[in-house]
């Protein structure tokens, strides 16, 4: 039963404003409540949709309202009494603790302080708002249940709710300058039935999004957060994406949450959810080569998506938003270069789509930083690699050739151009200066690079080296297919801006990890060679 069977022919209108989005909304509940109830749970959001279509705020077109209707519905439905009990104990018990934990940097606070504090913002709000945020988050009641009482819309006691605990945190930080990752945890520890997303949660470990979790990038940052004390959430793409099982094998610790930089509402819902401190967006179409054969593709992803993300963060975070964002911007947007070496103040000339989406998402960025007060940062980072690079990347294809030659799996490797320079730096240097930027109080841009160049055939150099061979030439064919419509001839960055304000270095230099790519890369073979003897 669906309610646009029945009600079709009393709003055309309706059917032609909302008919469009109910397949996102049956993506958004389908994912979120058990299979057996996902078509009535979509009928009623459709149902009261329908019943309030005049009503609805303008635009009535608006999507995002139905979202919300979305939301309450899936919230109403994992509502239970046992939930509910579970969430009062757990709020019984934090109280009584005598001691908030460590977060980060900033040490214990015991809970009196941390009453005093709460107290003194709860004083700074106004009558009404004291009411909501007592209803909502102490008595853990739901937004339909406070809007009984308040004789309101359930739409508008979530917005009543929101202003409330936006100007609760601005009157928390104002009394503690030093609180901003507690009051964070604090306040969404107490925020179990917020539009249905967020659930409560013990301790008071600092949350990170990641979108691009299986790419190398996200893989160190999420090793380096979690070892910070973070709880990471990672975002992946698609059904049973086998490369979820990969990286959750290699870090349990990383929750996976589903969401897709090309849908709006579903970043959203994992911004919803999550309730991050920080949101590292890694995610992209990361090969240029491949961005010249779908560019449309690449301009969607890797430029429109940084845009929908942003979007989600504005939206979701409200006003005086805490939510800190990290763009991985590239030196592929110098492209052909104005100056060398490049610095955070080389105007840009990309080379590729996959530049020209980049500096998209570089300048949308710095909009939203400037717009809308967004802790939005872009780090300009340089080639950078590691055992976990991928195969299509040039310095890994080569050294897993490298490793091939040398074991006699493979007689040659084909290349493309080999006179490009890269500046290139190890991966697991250049997460921590990504975490760096989102710890600055200022947001802002930064170039990331280690200030050396290396030419394709230096890198077959330092591979070759590695195995005993000095001279390469008999090994490499030079194969036009791996030519590119237009290319970007040298980069190298100058990092001193990060070195200064972020205290960033690069430890590890070029050489040492091509080498140890090279003998990763031949017990790896070595391993698969052994598994088909
Ligand atoms: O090419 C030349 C190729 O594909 C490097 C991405 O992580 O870094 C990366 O982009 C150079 C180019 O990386 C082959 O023409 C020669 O000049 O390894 P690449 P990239 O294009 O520099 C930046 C910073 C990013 O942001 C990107 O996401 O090597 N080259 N022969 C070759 N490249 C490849 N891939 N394969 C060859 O056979």
């Amino acid at each position: 039963m669906t309610v646009l069977e029945i009600e079709e022919d009393r709003s055309a209108r309706f059917e032609a404003l909302y008919g469009a989005h109910r397949p996102s909304i049956a993506a958004y509940v389908r994912r979120r409540v058990i299979e057996h109830d996902v078509e009535d749970v979509i009928a009623q959001v459709f149902l009261i949709a329908w019943r309030r279509f005049a009503a609805i705020p303008s635009p009535p077109e608006d999507r995002l309202w139905l979202f919300g209707v979305a939301r309450r519905m899936v919230a109403d439905h994992r509502r239970s009494t046992v939930r509910r009990r579970r969430l009062s104990q757990r709020l019984a018990e934090e109280a009584r603790g005598p001691v908030w934990p460590q977060v980060g940097s900033v040490g214990p606070v015991g809970f009196e302080t941390m009453q005093w504090r709460v107290d003194r913002a709860m004083q700074a709000l106004r009558p009404g708002e004291r009411e909501v945020l007592r209803l909502v988050l102490w008595d853990g009641a739901s937004h339909a249940e406070a809007a009984a009482l308040f004789g309101c819309t359930a739409n508008a006691a979530e917005l009543r709710y929101r202003r409330a605990r936006n100007r609760f945190r601005e009157a928390f930080l104002a009394g503690a300058p030093a609180g901003r990752a507690r009051l964070q945890e604090f306040s969404s520890s107490l925020a179990p039935r917020v539009s249905g997303g967020a659930q409560p949660r013990g301790g008071v470990m600092p949350r990170a999004l990641i979108t691009g979790i299986t790419g190398q990038d996200g893989r160190y940052l999420a090793e380096l957060l979690i070892g910070k004390g973070y709880q990471v959430h990672g975002m992946i793409r698609g059904q049973n994406n086998p490369k979820g099982r990969i990286v959750q094998d290699e870090v349990p610790e990383i929750e996976l949450i589903n969401g897709d930089l090309t849908d709006l509402s579903s970043l959203i819902a994992a911004v919803e959810q999550v309730q991050p401190d920080e949101v590292y967006n890694l995610g992209a179409i990361s090969f240029v080569k491949l961005s010249f054969s779908q560019p449309e593709l690449t301009a969607d992803v890797s430029g429109t998506g940084v845009l929908r993300l942003l979007e989600a963060i504005r939206i979701v975070g409200g006003t005086n938003n805490r939510i800190r964002f990290y763009q991985a911007a590239t030196s592929e947007m110098f492209g052909k270069v104005r100056e060398i070496p490049q610095s955070e103040t080389t105007p840009f000339h990309p080379r590729s789509p996959y530049g020209t989406a980049k500096v998209f998402g570089y300048y949308t960025t710095l909009n939203y930083r400037e717009s809308y007060g967004i802790h939005a940062s872009n780090g300009i980072l340089f080639n950078h690699t590691s055992p976990r690079r991928g195969l299509e990347f040039v310095e890994r294809k080569i050294t897993n050739a490298v490793a091939r030659i040398s074991l006699g799996l493979q007689d040659t490797v084909a290349l493309g151009n080999l006179d490009t320079s890269r500046d290139f730096g190890y991966a697991g240097d250049y997460v921590e200066a990504m975490w760096r930027m989102l710890q600055q109080d200022d947001p802002s841009d930064f170039v990331v690079a280690t200030g050396t160049r290396w030419s394709i055939r230096q890198v077959l150099d330092l591979a070759f080296q590695a195995i005993g061979i000095e001279d390469w030439s008999p090994y490499v064919v030079i194969d036009d297919r791996f030519l590119r419509p237009a290319e970007v001839d040298e980069l190298v960055g100058d990092a001193s801006r990060a070195r200064e304000v972020l205290g960033w270095e690069p430890k590890v230099t070029f050489p040492e990890i091509l080498k140890e790519m090279v003998r990763n890369d031949i017990e790896l073979e070595q391993a698969k060679a052994g598994g088909r003897e």
